[in-house]
């Protein structure tokens, strides 16, 4: 089941930079700062009360993201919702016709995720995501 908006991500063309934006703009430093080497970024999270804000810096010329950036340039990449159970809504939401980019769920840093095609969905990228119980 869905649960609630867990970050929207921004991809940015310089991550020092903008954290400064972010920092000056929500009055918190980053709770992380990382690179994900098999999501071919960079990143740093902003916790807020109603959710996060990730910004996303592409570390590699041939990632998605990357190639976002170039055609677009910096802004809004993708909404993350929170699930209690990714296995299960991605199974639903693929029968109904959702297009994943992987074939199934994948365990990253932050929990197990997978990704909706933004094509199957209005032209925005979608992340389902639920976190790793501690
Ligand atoms: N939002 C909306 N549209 C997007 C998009 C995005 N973030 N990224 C690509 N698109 C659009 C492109 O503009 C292009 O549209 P047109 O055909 O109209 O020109 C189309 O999608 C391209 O799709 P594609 O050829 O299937 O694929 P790409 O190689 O460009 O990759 C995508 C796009 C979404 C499949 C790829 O970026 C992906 O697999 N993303 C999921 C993983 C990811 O984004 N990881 C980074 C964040 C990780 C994190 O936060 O942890």
């Amino acid at each position: 089941m869905i649960k609630g908006i867990h970050h929207i991500a921004i991809v940015v063309s310089d991550l020092e930079a903008a954290m400064k934006t972010y920092e000056t703009l929500l009055g918190v430093k980053p709770e992380r700062v990382a690179e994900v080497p098999e999501q071919e970024i960079k990143m740093a999270c902003f916790a807020l009360p109603g959710g996060r804000i990730e910004l996303l810096e592409p570390t590699t010329p041939d990632s998605g993201v990357n190639k976002y950036l170039q055609k677009r340039g910096e802004g809004i990449h993708h909404v993350c919702f929170e699930s209690d159970d990714v296995d299960a809504d991605a199974r639903e939401l693929i029968e109904k016709g959702f297009v994943p980019t992987t074939p199934s769920p994948q365990d990253g840093p932050e929990g197990r995720i997978i990704f909706l095609h933004p094509k199957s969905t209005h032209g925005v990228l979608i992340e389902l995501l639920q976190e790793i119980d501690e």
